[in-house]
C-alpha cells in the first residue's frame, strides 16, 4: 500500500469522522487517499477556520478534532487555532504536508521547519521520517492529544514519503484509564473540608473534560458547598442549582469574588490556571487550597496547595464526599441572589441600541437549554460569561485560555456537525466576526444552519473598555463595518438588521426556526461596560 493510504487507514482506526482543511500541493497523495475513505473532508476557506473547527469539535466530543494544511503558509495559518486548542486543553491533531526529504536540508520553496514551529504550541510534534513509523506516530498523536490534560499534537508528512510503498497496518487503540486518587490524600481533603467554616468550590473545564459534572453536583449538594465555575466550565453545575454562584473570571471585583474573600478553604476541581489567574481570586495567599484534578498542581505563588488529590476526578469527589461532614448553612446564598436580580433587571429594557444584558436575556429566551452558543472574544464574551445562564455543560463554549478572536463562526460550524439536532448560535463582536467570516461560505456549501449574532459597535469594544478604565481616552479602536445584511445575502445567507430593541427577540426566533445560515446585525450599547466597571468598583459585598 502507499504510505498515504496507510496513513488514512490509521486515521480511520482512530475513528476520525471529519478532517477540516485546505488541500495543497504537498498533500496531494493524502487528499487522493481520502477519496477512498469514509472520513469526510470539510474544505474550509482559511486554515485558521479549519483549526478552530477541529478545536471546537474536540471540546464538544472529547475526541481529537483533525485539521490539515499544506506546508509553509498553509501550516502557519493553522497556528492560531492549534495554539488555542492546546492552551484551552481541547484535543486536536493537526497535519501538514511538507516538501520531500530531499530538499528539507536547504533553502527551498515554501519550506519551514514545521515541527519546531509547532513544538511550543503542542504536546507532541513529529515528522514522518520513514513510512513504517506511520502507525506509531498517528497512534501517539491521538493518544497524547486525548489524554489529560488534553491538547494539540502535530504531524508533518513529507510528500516523497507519502508516495512510498509499505506494509499496511495500524496499532490497536487502548483507551487510557485515569489513576485512582490516593486514599491518604482523600482523607486529608475530607478532614480539611469538614473543619472548614466557609468552603467554596472553584470548578474548571477539567470537570467537563472528565465528564464529572454529575459527581460535582452530588458533591456540592451532599456537602452543601457553593460552586463558582470558570468561564470554560459554564453549565458544569446547572445554574438553577441552589449551590451555583455563577462564573468567576472577570478581572474585577464581582459578587462571586466576595465568596472567595469570605472562604477559608477553596476546593479547586479540574481548574486550569490559564483561565483565571489565582492572584485574582486569592490575592491574600492565605487560604487553604485543595486541588482535585487529573494532574499535579501548577506552581504559582498564589496557588500553594494544602492538599492535592490527583486521580480520577469522579472517584475523588465521591470518596471525599463520603468521608466529609456536610456543612449546614450556605452563607453565600445572597451572592447568587444579587446576581440573579441583576440578570433579571433589564429583561424588559427597550432602549436602543440594545444593552448587553438585554441581548443576553432575549438570547436565553429564544434558545433551548440544550442549544449551544459559541462565544467569540471581546466585551461580549465578558457579558456572556457573567450573565448567560447555562443548565448543561458544553452549551456555552468560550476560548478563555488562549482567548483568540475568530473562533465563533468556524466553531459554530463544527458544533452543528457534531449536534445537527440542536440550534447553534455564534455570538461575536464585529471585529472577531470579520476575522473568519469567510467560513460563511463553508456553512452555506455544507448546508449547516447556524445563526451568527453580531454585537455591532464598530470598534474593538473590549479594548476600548480597558483603555477607558486605565487612561480615560481611547486609542485606535474604531473602524467601519460593511453592510452585514448585504454581506450575508452575498453569500446566500439570510441577513437581519435589528433596528429597535423590540425586534430582537422575534428576529432571533425567526432565525432559529429558519434552518438556514442567518446573520443578525445587532447594534449594542457598550456604554454599559463602564457602568458595570463603576458599579462593581463601588460594590459592597452582600455577605
Ligand atoms: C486574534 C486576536 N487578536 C487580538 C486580540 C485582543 N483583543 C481581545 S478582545 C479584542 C476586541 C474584540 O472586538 P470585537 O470582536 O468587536 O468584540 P467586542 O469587544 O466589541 O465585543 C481584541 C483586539 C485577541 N484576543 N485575539
Amino acid at each position: 500500500m502507499k504510505a498515504s493510504e496507510v496513513f488514512v487507514k490509521c486515521l480511520e482506526n482512530e475513528e476520525v469522522e471529519y478532517i477540516f482543511g485546505i488541500p495543497g500541493e504537498e498533500n496531494l497523495d493524502v487528499m487522493d487517499a481520502l477519496l477512498d475513505s469514509n472520513i469526510r473532508f470539510i474544505t474550509t476557506r482559511h486554515e485558521q477556520g479549519a483549526a478552530f473547527m477541529a478545536d471546537v469539535y474536540g471540546r464538544l466530543t472529547g475526541r481529537a478534532g483533525v485539521c490539515l494544511a499544506t506546508l509553509g503558509p498553509g501550516a502557519t495559518n493553522l497556528v492560531t487555532g492549534v495554539a488555542d486548542a492546546n492552551m484551552d486543553h481541547a484535543p486536536v491533531v493537526a497535519i501538514a504536508g511538507q516538501a520531500g526529504t530531499n530538499r528539507m536540508h536547504k533553502e527551498s520553496h515554501q519550506v519551514l521547519d514545521l515541527v519546531n514551529m509547532f513544538k511550543p504550541i503542542t504536546k507532541y510534534a513529529s515528522r514522518i521520517l520513514t513510512p513504517n513509523i506511520i502507525p506509531e506516530i498517528v497512534r501517539k498523536a491521538f493518544k497524547v492529544a486525548q489524554t489529560e490534560k488534553s491538547g494539540a499534537c502535530f504531524i508533518e508528512f513529507p510528500e516523497n514519503l507519502a508516495k512510498m510503498d509499505m506494509a499496511p497496518g495500524h496499532l490497536h487503540v487502548n483507551h487510557t484509564h485515569p489513576p485512582e486518587p490516593p486514599i491518604d490524600r482523600v482523607e486529608c481533603a475530607a478532614a480539611l473540608i469538614s473543619e472548614a467554616r466557609n468552603p467554596i468550590i472553584l470548578a474548571g473545564n477539567g470537570v467537563i473534560r472528565s465528564r464529572a459534572w454529575k459527581h460535582l453536583d452530588d458533591f456540592a449538594s451532599t456537602l452543601n458547598i457553593p460552586v463558582a465555575n470558570t468561564f470554560m466550565a459554564k453549565g458544569v453545575i446547572p445554574f438553577r442549582h441552589p449551590m451555583a454562584l455563577g462564573s468567576a473570571g472577570l478581572q474585577s471585583q464581582d459578587y462571586v469574588s466576595c465568596g472567595f474573600d469570605r472562604a477559608d478553604v477553596i476546593i479547586c476541581v479540574g481548574y486550569d490556571l490559564v483561565e483565571f489567574h489565582p492572584y485574582l481570586w486569592h490575592p491574600t495567599r492565605d487560604r487553604k487550597i485543595i486541588h482535585i484534578d487529573m494532574s499535579h498542581a501548577e506552581v504559582d505563588d498564589a496557588y500553594t496547595i494544602a492538599v492535592g488529590v490527583v486521580g480520577d476526578i469522579k472517584h475523588s469527589l465521591m470518596r471525599i464526599a463520603k468521608l466529609t461532614t456536610p456543612h449546614e448553612g450556605h452563607l453565600m446564598r445572597p451572592l447568587r441572589k444579587a446576581l440573579i436580580e441583576e440578570m433579571n433587571q433589564l429583561g424588559q429594557d427597550n432602549e436602543f441600541p440594545v444593552k448587553p444584558q438585554k441581548i443576553i436575556w432575549d438570547l436565553r429566551t429564544a434558545m433551548a437549554l440544550e442549544d449551544i452558543v459559541i462565544c467569540d472574544v471581546g466585551a461580549h464574551k465578558m457579558w456572556m460569561a457573567r450573565m448567560f445562564r447555562c443548565e448543561h455543560p458544553n452549551t456555552c463554549i468560550i476560548s478563555n485560555g488562549f482567548a483568540s478572536m475568530g473562533i465563533a463562526v468556524p466553531g459554530a460550524i463544527a458544533a452543528k456537525l457534531v449536534h445537527p439536532d440542536r440550534n447553534i448560535v455564534a455570538v461575536t463582536g464585529d471585529a472577531g466576526f470579520m476575522m473568519n467570516s469567510q467560513e460563511i461560505e463553508t456553512a452555506i456549501r455544507l448546508n449547516v444552519a447556524i445563526v451568527i449574532l453580531i454585537w455591532n459597535d464598530s470598534a474593538f469594544g473590549l479594548i476600548e473598555w480597558k483603555q477607558m478604565n486605565e487612561f480615560g481616552r481611547k486609542s485606535n479602536i474604531d473602524f467601519q463595518n460593511p453592510d452585514f445584511v448585504k454581506y450575508a445575502e452575498s453569500f446566500g445567507a439570510k441577513g437581519y438588521r435589528v433596528e429597535s430593541t423590540e425586534q430582537l427577540l422575534p428576529v432571533l426566533n425567526d432565525a432559529l426556526d429558519s434552518n438556514q445560515v442567518c446573520i443578525i446585525d445587532c447594534p449594542v450599547d457598550y456604554r454599559e461596560n463602564l457602568k458595570l466597571t463603576e458599579k462593581l468598583g463601588e460594590m459592597v459585598c452582600p455577605i
